[in-house]
């Protein structure tokens, strides 16, 4: 890179998230001209730690949700104090990030505008040193196309009227390429939606692009996706699993997690039967938050009694944060880290956590938020840190279509570096 290319306007900005809140964008230029921009997704069913998403709470404008002050931040503190940088020093400019904000969880500033600016800054480095964000990020060695965990059927808060389990995941782990994962996955969404059509049940779609059917259970979901998976011609385990994202913290209502659609409540012990049981009688290779975020113990245990077998996923309970997950991995609590940048608000930070996690055996999956954007950048981060999962919901509507697509960009890239992730992103033996 040129010794010209430092950092010469940082600009931020409020523009719509895909379930129409405010939410900020960031662009940065440098002095060689070089422009890039990257927009912050936000989450419904957050953790207790998630860095801190700065909304202004002035009921006149979108109902509180408005972000001028994070904007203002990127403008006014952020921006004057990274001018004159060079561009690709990230790890320079996220720690200047942290100073500034000089909080635990970015509530000086917000994670919403640290974290803008810093993908911000990583794009157009990666633009004025030619290469793709995710070459950028994970250098040469950055080949591995992640297994795409389609969230096709959607309940909790993202999906009201649905089960009261938020995400039903297709695992299309069989498929040989990446670019065949994902027509295993679509091709049994559009199976789906012709099951449900046949029962003259809604096809309405929730925040991740998954349908929201009216069950009578939690499990009469899992038997669709079974059926959905032959009716398009696929075998389930062989070609396409399953995978949950329970996210307990959401049904954990006075000390019991609320299964409404069902009218019952189950305690820590029966949560993890239930984890069992599903585990043993559907071809579930992932399990993400079975259990409330404060429940270290319980997740020791059902990590113990389960954890061999598949994968244990913790959310809520890492918060993409390195500090959670050292605790985590001294406790044996899950086997799985879910990696989801605006939780921690740096792209550093980030990468340190899903690299502490990789080098300690757990596994990683890249995640997208319930309100996204058109940004992309999760997907080229899943392929630099060549972690083999990522969670960007089911193949409809645009703003989760456009990781998939990023996806396959890269994948054509790399021509035969390409590598699929396949099953071996879910053995267990590691
Ligand atoms: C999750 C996410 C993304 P939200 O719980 O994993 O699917 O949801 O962004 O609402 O936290
Ligand atoms: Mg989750």
């Amino acid at each position: 890179m040129s010794k010209s290319a430092s950092i010469a306007r940082v600009t931020g900005e409020e523009v719509l998230d895909s379930r129409g809140n405010p939410t900020v964008q960031v662009s940065v230029v440098l002095d060689d001209g070089s422009l890039a921009s990257a927009a912050v997704p936000s989450g419904a069913s957050t953790g207790k730690s998630e860095a801190v998403e700065l909304r202004d709470g002035d009921p006149r404008r979108y109902g509180g949700k408005g972000v001028l002050q994070a904007v203002r931040h990127v403008n006014e503190v952020i921006a004057p104090a990274l001018t004159g940088l060079p561009a690709d020093d990230q790890w320079r400019i996220d720690a200047t990030l942290i100073e500034l904000d000089s909080t635990d969880f970015k509530s000086r500033l917000g994670a919403n505008a640290t974290l803008g600016v810093s993908v911000a800054c990583a794009r157009v480095a990666a633009q004025v040193c030619r290469l793709p964000l995710f070459r950028y990020l994970g250098g040469d060695d950055a080949h591995l196309l992640p297994v795409p965990m389609m969230n096709v059927l959607n309940g909790g808060s993202h999906g009201n009227g649905g089960p009261d389990i938020q995400e039903f995941m297709l695992v299309p782990l069989g498929a040989p390429t990446f670019r065949e994962a994902i027509r295993y996955g679509v091709e049994t969404y559009h199976a789906l939606e012709t099951l449900l059509v046949e029962r003259h049940a809604t096809t309405n779609l929730g925040d991740e692009g998954g349908f929201v059917p009216q069950l009578l259970s939690n499990v009469a979901a899992l038997d669709l996706l079974m059926q959905a998976i032959e009716r398009a011609g696929y075998r389930p385990d062989e070609d396409i699993a399953l995978a949950l994202d329970l996210a307990a913290s959401s049904l954990w209502q006075d000390g019991r997690y609320r299964l409404e659609l069902e009218d019952r409540g189950l305690d820590a012990a029966e949560m993890m039967e239930l984890c069992q049981e599903w585990a043993t009688r559907y071809p579930i290779v992932s399990i993400e938050d079975p259990l409330v975020d404060t429940d270290w113990d319980g997740y020791a245990q059902l990590t113990g009694e389960l954890g061999d077998r598949i994968q244990i996923a913790g959310d809520d309970l890492f918060v993409s944060n390195r500090a959670f997950l050292v605790r985590g991995i001294a406790r044996r609590c899950c086997n799985c880290v879910i990696i989801k940048p605006n939780q921690v608000g740096t792209v550093t930070e980030t990468l340190n956590t899903a690299r502490m996690a990789l080098s300690s055996g757990y596994s990683c999956m890249v995640a997208h938020r319930s309100g996204e954007t058109e940004d992309t950048s999760i997907a080229d981060l899943a392929v630099a840190l060549n972690c083999g999962q990522i969670k960007a919901g089911a193949p409809a509507r645009g703003e989760r279509v456009a990781k998939y697509n990023r996806l396959l960009t890269i994948e054509g890239a790399l021509g035969e570096a390409a590598e699929y992730a396949g099953r071996a992103a879910f053995d267990r033996r590691r």
